[in-house]
């Protein structure tokens, strides 16, 4: 998948390059850069000693040596002091830079660290944010396989506000979603038991069902549909590309010609939510496609309402949201 978060030590990531939190000597240094220079072995200062230094924002690449990585890209991010020093501009500046010289070299994947959120200071929520902003750029353009490592407790990595505003959507929706459960059950069991009867029921039982209800023509009409040719129709509805849909959708290309050329393709749930938040899907609509693929979102899984959450605020930007996944410990979009 393009943009993945993880835990782990960058000195342990397969990917043909990882990216370095430096200081602008670049030789050598605490944190993530110690653990780089230690696992890569001598001849990387050696390397480095050549580079003559490394201004904030900027970019430059040595091999890897001992790391099972092929290159080492060393960005130097800025250090915090208050928020209005310019920081965020370099920390973007890092990114950007280590991103575009991935591209130079044709490289297919890349992981990162959380610069400039160790010794440099950075707040976590703030500098994953960036982080998360600006490779999400870049890859609504282009195709690489960016990893994001982050090392330390995952609850420091999103915003107090978002994750309280998370948190109570969360409650929230247990309690508020209730009714619904219970009418569908009791729509199920008038179904079975009197199939050709109308159904009566209350206002208020209603209400919230009501309002999900689509016309019932089109859903006979669009009952055949397997979840393949919906993604398609879909995507030609809404105007959109094949490449815009499956970058949006944080799904790599190879997926998405499969999921193309197989119209009875069964894509796992999390490949199907995130063509819904690709497509700007509102909740019966991704409802709708979920069920095509044999889904639902359900009111008792933290996973499903973290994502009616972001679809409830008109919020369809996949990689924040699995930004807050990651920080809810929840499985990413886009496998
Ligand atoms: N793998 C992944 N992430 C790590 C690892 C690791 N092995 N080790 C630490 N982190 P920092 P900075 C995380 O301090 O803030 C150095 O001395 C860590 O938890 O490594 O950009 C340089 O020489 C934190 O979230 O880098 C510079 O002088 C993130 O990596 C200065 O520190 C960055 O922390 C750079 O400071």
């Amino acid at each position: 998948m393009p943009l993945e978060i993880i835990r782990n030590d960058i000195t342990k990531v397969h990917a043909d390059a990882i990216v370095n939190a430096a200081n602008s000597s670049l030789l050598g240094g605490g944190g993530v850069d110690g653990a780089i220079h230690r696992a890569a072995g001598p001849e990387l200062l050696a390397e480095c000693r050549n580079l003559g230094g490394c201004k904030a924002g900027n970019a430059k690449m040595t091999k890897a040596y001992n790391l099972p990585a092929k290159y080492i890209i060393h960005t130097v991010g800025p250090v915090w002091y208050d928020g209005k020093r310019n920081e965020e501009k370099l920390l973007a500046d890092c990114y950007r830079n280590a991103l575009a010289l991935a591209k130079d070299y044709n490289l297919e994947s890349i992981a990162f660290p959380l610069i400039s959120s160790g010794t440099f200071g950075y707040p976590k929520d703030r500098a994953l944010k960036t982080a998360i902003s600006v490779i999400g750029d870049f890859l609504l353009s282009n195709d690489m396989t960016v990893y994001l490592v982050v090392f330390d407790k995952i609850s420091f990595t999103l915003s107090e506000k978002l994750f309280s505003s998370i948190t109570q959507y969360i409650d929230d929706k247990y309690i508020e979603e209730l009714p619904v459960d219970r009418y569908n059950q009791f729509e199920q069991r008038h179904i079975d038991f009197y199939p050709e009867e109308p159904m009566f029921s209350s206002r208020e039982v209603l209400a919230p069902v009501i309002k999900r209800k689509r016309s019932l023509i089109d859903v006979v009409k669009n009952l055949d549909e397997t979840f393949s040719q919906r993604l398609l129709r879909l995507i030609d509805e809404k105007g959109m590309t094949d490449s815009e849909t499956y970058k949006k959708a944080n799904i790599d290309r190879k997926l998405f010609s499969k999921i193309r050329k197989d119209i009875y393709y069964k894509p796992s749930k999390h490949t199907a939510i995130a063509f819904a938040i690709a497509l700007g899907l509102n909740q019966d609509e991704t409802k709708d496609l979920l069920l095509k693929a044999g889904f639902a979102l359900s009111h008792s899984s933290k996973f499903d309402i973290i994502i009616q959450y972001f679809i409830d605020n008109g919020n369809y930007n996949i990689f924040e949201i699995n930004g807050a996944l990651f920080a809810f410990g929840q499985h990413l979009l886009g496998v």
